[in-house]
């Protein structure tokens, strides 16, 4: 394989994201790897593959576990990112839900304005539409812009900034809602984006935000979700201080089973701190989660789930058997790339989102197939790298199981199901 370690296209961070302070400490190394999304044509791989350093590191002042390499936004988000939220019906579930409530509680209508950041293919705010209340995306990735678009989704392809929020203020917008799921671990501006949020928003407006929460990650080994898209790791404790910082309010949390465990976040410009805020800032307290001391033996952790995991695969394959893999998402990068899990162990990879199909899995290079290729093949194993859907998928592949096919599920223990 021609791989490449670069550092032309990223910078390696000296102080946190949030606070600025130079009292980061990194806690886990997981090496050069390629970019989790960056999924590959037939012509790329003859060209060398871009590796990247990634590390974890705790900020000792404001708690913030963060990575410290920063890839530029333009090679990780722009041309043929090729993530759609739709091809996953829990989560379109989950989305509706989340808007339904919110109609009802914030009694929005026809002259209520709802923004999502980072909308990807209006997978969420279709929802609104349908209810009649105006919205707009904003979306930096071209192709899941353009699909929100034909649903009638109005999106504005381009990353969210300050300046942008001042634009739009300017020409009068200004939300009564804004969403935000899944991107403010992502942006490499932090600062700059939750300030654009607090100039967005209306005085009695909520910005709702989801983001993956740091103590699932640790407590169940949830390593193979740190990847260069994702450069924060969000503690209650350290997002109370990043929306304090821009005059905003982290006023009530929610915890989701989604994506491994994540958090709903309510944030207002109105200060009214509540419960669950408060008893999840005293849990972390007690936890020592705002301290590095609750990170320090994850590596070892982190060393002890890919070594079990080889040895599982390499055992299965030593006895006969014929191993595939479900879901090409990022976080399945993350796992075949750090544990080396290649075409040796692995004969392909196959995933409903038809964007994915034909290309090959960043670094191991396993092809991607359509989903149906498990009842073609009739593999014995297929390793679950989108572990988040286990129940959805193996639902899903009944007929596979039923046919005597195994699940391998690697997070947090790897067990055959
Ligand atoms: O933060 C992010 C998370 C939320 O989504 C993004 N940076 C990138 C992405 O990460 P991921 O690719 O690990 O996300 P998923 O949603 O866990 O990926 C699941 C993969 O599995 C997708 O490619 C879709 C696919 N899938 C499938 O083929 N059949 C998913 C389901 C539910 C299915 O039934």
């Amino acid at each position: 394989m021609n791989m490449m370690r670069v550092n032309a296209n990223s910078v390696t961070e000296q102080t946190c994201r949030s606070c600025g302070s130079s009292k980061i400490e990194t806690f886990l190394d997981l090496g050069h790897t390629p970019l989790a999304d960056r999924l590959l044509t037939d012509a790329d791989l003859q060209k060398p593959e871009l590796l990247f350093p990634l590390e974890v590191a705790f900020c000792a002042d404001c708690g913030l576990p963060q990575i410290t390499e920063t890839v530029s936004p333009e090679i990780l988000f722009a041309d043929a990112y090729p993530y759609y939220s739709s091809f996953s019906p829990a989560l379109l579930k989950h989305s509706r839900e989340n808007a339904l409530d919110l109609i009802a509680r914030r009694n929005l209508g026809p002259e209520s304005f709802v923004i999502e950041l980072a909308s990807n293919d209006g997978y969420l705010l279709k929802n609104y539409v349908e209810a009649g209340i105006q919205v707009l995306g904003i979306d930096p990735a071209d192709g899941p812009a353009a699909a929100a678009e034909k649903i009638g989704v109005p999106t504005s392809c381009s990353f969210f900034t300050l300046s942008l929020a001042d634009e739009l203020q300017r020409n009068g917008i200004q939300a009564d809602v804004i969403h935000a799921n899944n991107v403010l671990a992502h942006v490499a501006d932090t600062n700059d984006f939750v300030a654009g949020i607090a100039r967005l928003l209306k005085d009695d407006g909520v910005a709702v935000i989801e983001a993956p929460y740091i103590e699932p990650l640790i407590e169940h080994c949830e390593f193979d979700t740190i990847y260069h898209e994702h450069l924060c790791y969000f503690s209650v404790t350290a997002l109370d201080k990043l929306f304090r910082r821009h005059g905003l309010y982290l006023n009530e949390i929610k915890h989701l089973p989604i994506h491994g465990g994540s958090l709903r976040l309510f944030v207002e410009p109105r200060e009214r701190t509540g419960e669950s805020v408060k008893d999840q800032l005293a849990h972390e307290a007690a936890r020592g989660i705002d301290s590095i001391g609750y990170f320090r033996d994850f590596s070892t952790k982190v060393d002890t789930l890919k070594r079990d995991l080889s040895a599982l695969l390499h055992r299965l394959k030593s006895e006969g058997a014929s191993i595939a893999a479900y879901g090409a998402a990022a976080k399945g990068a993350t796992l075949i790339n750090t544990v080396g899990i290649g075409p040796d162990l692995v004969d392909f990879v196959v995933d409903r989102n038809i964007h994915k199909h034909g290309k090959y899995m960043p670094g191991q290079h396993l092809p991607i197939r359509p989903a149906e290729a498990l009842l073609e093949a009739q593999p014995d194993y297929v390793l679950l790298l989108a572990w988040n859907f286990v129940d959805e998928i193996l639902e899903q592949q009944s007929e596979y199981r039923a046919r005597g096919g195994k699940f391998i599920v690697p997070v947090p223990v790897p067990r055959i199901v």
